[in-house]
């Protein structure tokens, strides 16, 4: 018989529901020591979060976010506001000992994020950022192999992360749903938002950066604002691109725009190495493509493998060989890890310090493009 694990999930949206689908799904599924409760669930608007606690099965309602980050019958707080709450929420749910699971990106900054470490790791709880990509089973497996030595040293690494749903100048910043555009509640734009995934894939695949080069362009200048009705000055990033080194020596090109006309969510990077070198593409998201010189000549070329093997990372708990899962099973499974990291006393990664890590980058990318200089990451 599994043991309970409480949770208080703190906003009911996009995200919400994701990890809410994660937790329902994953003892079907893993077998595990815990399962997670759907104990509380705290929103500004009562109504809607009863609507959203009703159907995913939460007990009960809280206005305030405080009540459940204090509550005694919660162990885990699950945060899944806009970034601007993000730093105050995992403060509070550390001081009262609670396990903190938060979505990205970690902070809206990396000083604001160097308090959330100190918090955690000063309270002894369990920390882990919601960067979910790095559990797309073909991601996993990329991960596997980069860590076997098979592709050798390491010379590229390319990442993009391209959407198209900012392009209308009429589209209004702030408040529900636009909320992205707004600095104040976001951070920044497609730094913080899209390529701080790429960033958190490519730190785990490849190592730490060491420095970045970067620009960025704000192609609507004004908005009006939702919440006031004002026309109000844009201070986000609509797009941007940088180079870095990483630590390895190898060189990194990563571009995120919200302005690629056609793209929806276009995340794919490429690898490549002395001896092979690996692709991989969101839309197709079970497919990893392999290039290795060292095949035999006449047969030389790219393979695309679908990682739906048993012997594939995560699959042998899924379906049968060949019948592909989607990006929702990517939550389940990092809840999955989260689980059999807790009843270990370990911590799942990217853990806050990880993640941390990926927010010194994102300032270093946006010091640099405002400087018109390279930055190196240690100096942020
Ligand atoms: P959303 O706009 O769909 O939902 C935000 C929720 O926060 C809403 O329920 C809202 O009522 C609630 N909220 C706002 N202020 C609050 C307050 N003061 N007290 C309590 N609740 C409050 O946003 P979405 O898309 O779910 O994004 C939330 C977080 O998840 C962001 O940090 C975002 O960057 C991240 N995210 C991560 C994704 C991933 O792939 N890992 C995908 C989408 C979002
Ligand atoms: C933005 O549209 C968004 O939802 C990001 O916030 C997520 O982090 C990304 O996974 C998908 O796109």
């Amino acid at each position: 018989m599994s043991k309970p694990l409480r949770i208080g999930m703190i906003g009911y949206g996009f995200m919400g529901r994701a990890h809410s689908n994660g937790y329902k799904r994953v003892n079907d599924f893993f077998d595990l020591e815990y399962h997670p409760v759907l104990k509380a669930v705290a929103a500004r608007d009562v109504a809607k979060a009863k609507d959203f606690a009703d159907r995913w099965g939460y007990e009960r309602v809280e206005s305030d976010w405080k009540k459940i980050v204090a509550a005694d019958d919660i162990d885990v707080i699950d945060i899944c506001t806009p970034n601007n709450l993000h730093a105050e929420i995992a403060l509070e749910a550390a001081k009262h000992g609670k396990a903190i699971l938060c979505e990205k990106p970690l902070s809206m900054d990396a000083a604001e994020g160097e308090k959330m470490v100190i918090a955690v790791e000063k309270a002894g709880v369990p920390n882990m950022v919601w960067y979910n990509y790095r559990r797309i089973p073909a991601v996993t497996f990329a991960k596997q192999l980069i860590d076997s030595g098979k592709l050798g040293r390491i010379f590229h690494y390319r990442a993009n992360f391209l959407q198209d749903w900012t392009i209308s100048a009429d589209l209004p910043q702030g408040g529900a749903a636009l909320w992205r555009l707004d600095a104040k509640a976001a951070g920044s734009g497609v730094t913080g938002d899209l390529l701080a995934h790429c960033i958190d894939t490519a730190l785990w695949l490849n190592g730490s950066v060491k420095n970045v080069t970067a620009m960025t362009e704000t192609f609507v200048k004004q908005r009006k604002h939702q919440l006031t009705g004002k026309v109000e000055p844009v201070e986000i990033d609509d797009a941007c691109a940088f180079l870095c080194h990483f630590q390895n020596g190898s060189l990194g090109l990563f571009e995120s725009t919200r302005y690629a006309r056609g793209h929806k969510a276009l995340y794919t990077f490429e690898i490549n190495g002395e001896h092979a070198s690996i692709k991989w593409d969101l839309h197709d998201l079970h497919r990893l493509e392999w290039f290795d010189y060292r095949d035999e000549g006449p047969l030389r070329g790219w393979r695309s493998i679908h990682v739906t093997d048993g012997e594939h990372p995560y699959m042998s708990k899924w379906w049968v060989p060949g019948l592909a899962i989607g990006y929702e099973h990517s939550f389940v499974h990092q809840v999955a890890d989260f689980l059999e990291a807790y009843a270990k006393k370990e911590q799942a990664h990217p853990t806050f310090r990880d993640a941390l890590e990926t927010q010194k980058v994102c300032d270093a990318v946006l010091k640099s493009a405002s400087s018109g200089l390279w930055i190196d990451v240690s100096s942020v």
